[in-house]
């Protein structure tokens, strides 16, 4: 590295503290001439006065150095961390300095890919760190905590001994003539107990990969339905916040809105949309196409309904193809009934929901406000459609519940996870496992099949170089651009 790099590395904004981070060999040198202390103790807080200038008398700010020595240091090179007055000017301030002193701006991750490229951590670890700073919940902090801590790194290591062990084997019998080479039952023994553990192992780690990285990623829900069934006041209403325009012009949402919501443990991205329907405008058909590919990803639809609005072909297509992960809720039944008879139902049960649903059919019926292909679609479905009048606020927290419910079920449902298994944090991870797997798997076969030595000496070599690959001994620059442009500025 010819230049040096710097960063914010506390969060952008006003802050009672901002940290900027600077690298580059003897970068002590550089920044010595600017501050008013000599002779810096590595590792040692010192406060010091930073100039404008070498003349020392512009001062930019009164703050905290830390100063990291060479390997010592997060990333493998002198570093200094400057601890500034939180203000956007004195920031503004470092960063000329710097620059005029042939500094540039990190790239993001770029501090933690030469920690990876120094040998300071493995490339689980730079995984683990970015996961770490992301995680929205308590699991997928103590996971990330787990493989930042080697616990992955070092089950790796000793599957990577334990291939080295088996491998020697088949490499030593390929030295010689099949009739010199006898090995003892115990050593055999040994092999076959090396194959079963590892591919033991392995399975159980990949067993429970979908659950681990489900951790370290959202749910996906999305409001879906016509237009003017009130999706937009639903959405605010989750919110608690008047982010998405909510109006009785029908496709006021063109596309989409998203935002982030939390239920309990769960950590959720919304989605309003635009009503789904026929439509001969230009954008709006972009915009529906692009809500069903939303709808076609989503871990769960809120199809709304309202006792006022049409149900066409579209939407019961949408209702067909998407069953199993929807739930209907028929807004506005504040239209049929009083307040007062509402209100009554206020505390219903859970169970004498189908009731409430039966009414309000019958009410909608009396007021000639369905037509026939709406009136067979509640009359089918009524067991799982839940009257709800956002105006009223009434049965909104029914449907948090069952949302809740549903995510909480479709995360359980490829239960029979162990935790201790938890160490897959992402899609690359689990390829590669996937990958090194199936070569001991081979591996074994073809062993078992004896006499093709040979092509367990080659699986066992390949399975070898995808756990480098995973930990990132082998890479290439795509590689690390591709994980590493994914992390914070200045991390
Ligand atoms: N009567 C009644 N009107 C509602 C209710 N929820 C929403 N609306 C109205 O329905 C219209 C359409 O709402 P909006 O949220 O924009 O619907 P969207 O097109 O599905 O996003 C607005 O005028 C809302 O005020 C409700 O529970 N009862
Ligand atoms: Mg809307």
């Amino acid at each position: 590295m010819s230049n040096g790099i710097y960063a914010l590395a506390s969060g952008y904004g006003k802050s009672a503290i901002a940290v900027v981070r600077i690298t580059k060999k003897n970068v002590l040198l550089d920044i010595s001439k600017f501050i008013n202390k000599k002779n810096i103790k590595p590792r040692y807080a010192t406060l010091v006065n930073l100039y404008k200038d070498k003349e020392k008398i512009n001062l930019i700010d009164n703050c905290i150095l830390l100063y990291f020595e060479g390997n010592r240091s997060y990333c493998g090179i002198d570093t200094i961390e400057l601890y500034l007055h939180g203000s956007l000017f004195i920031i503004k301030e470092v960063f000329n300095l710097l620059d005029s002193i042939g500094y540039r701006e990190a790239e993001p991750g770029e501090f933690t890919k030469l920690a990876l490229i120094n040998g300071k951590i493995d490339l689980i670890q730079a995984e683990a760190i970015n996961n770490l700073i992301n995680s929205e919940n308590q699991k997928a902090y103590e996971n990330s905590l787990k493989n930042l801590d080697k616990e992955f790194s070092n089950r790796l290591k000793i599957y990577e001994e334990k291939i080295l062990n088996i491998s020697s084997f088949f490499e030593a019998s390929l030295e010689y003539p099949e009739d010199d080479f006898e090995v003892d039952e115990g050593y055999l023994k040994r092999i076959e107990d090396d194959f079963d553990f590892l591919i033991d192992e392995i399975s159980n780690i990949l067993k429970n990969s979908d659950s681990s990285i489900r951790l370290h990623s959202k749910f996906n829900v999305v409001i879906a339905g016509p237009t003017n069934s009130g999706k937009s006041s639903l959405f605010n209403t989750f919110l608690k916040e008047d982010r998405s325009i909510v109006s009785d012009i029908h496709g006021t949402t063109r596309d989409y809105i998203e935002s982030e919501l939390t239920l309990g443990n769960l950590h959720i991205s919304i989605f309003d949309t635009a009503g789904i329907r026929d439509s001969e405008d230009k954008i709006e058909k972009i915009g529906i196409q692009r809500v069903n590919k939303l709808i076609s990803e989503a871990d769960i639809i809120i199809f709304l309904l309202s006792v006022d609005c049409i149900l066409d072909k579209k939407l019961l297509e949408l209702f067909e193809n998407n069953k199993s992960k929807i739930i209907v809720a028929l807004n506005k039944i504040d239209l049929l009934f009083t307040k007062d008879e509402i209100l009554k139902t206020k505390n219903i049960e859970k169970t004498k929901k189908n009731q409430d649903i039966e009414k309000v059919i019958g009410k909608m019926k009396e007021l000639k406000l369905t037509e026939r292909v709406f009136e067979e679609f509640l009359l089918e479905n009524h067991n799982n459609i839940i009257p709800i009048s956002i105006e009223m606020n009434y049965n909104i927290d029914l449907i948090e519940k069952m949302l809740k419910d549903k995510l909480e079920k479709s995360y359980e449902q490829n239960k029979e996870e162990d935790e201790s298994y938890f160490f897959i944090q992402t899609i690359r991870q689990k390829v590669l496992i996937e990958q090194v797997l199936k070569y001991i798997k081979d591996a074994q076969v073809a062993y078992k099949n004896k006499g093709l030595y040979d092509i367990s000496a080659e699986c066992l070599r390949n399975a070898y170089l995808k756990i480098n690959e995973l930990t990132g001994k082998e890479y290439t620059e795509e590689l690390l651009e591709s994980i590493f442009s994914k992390f914070c500025l200045g991390k």
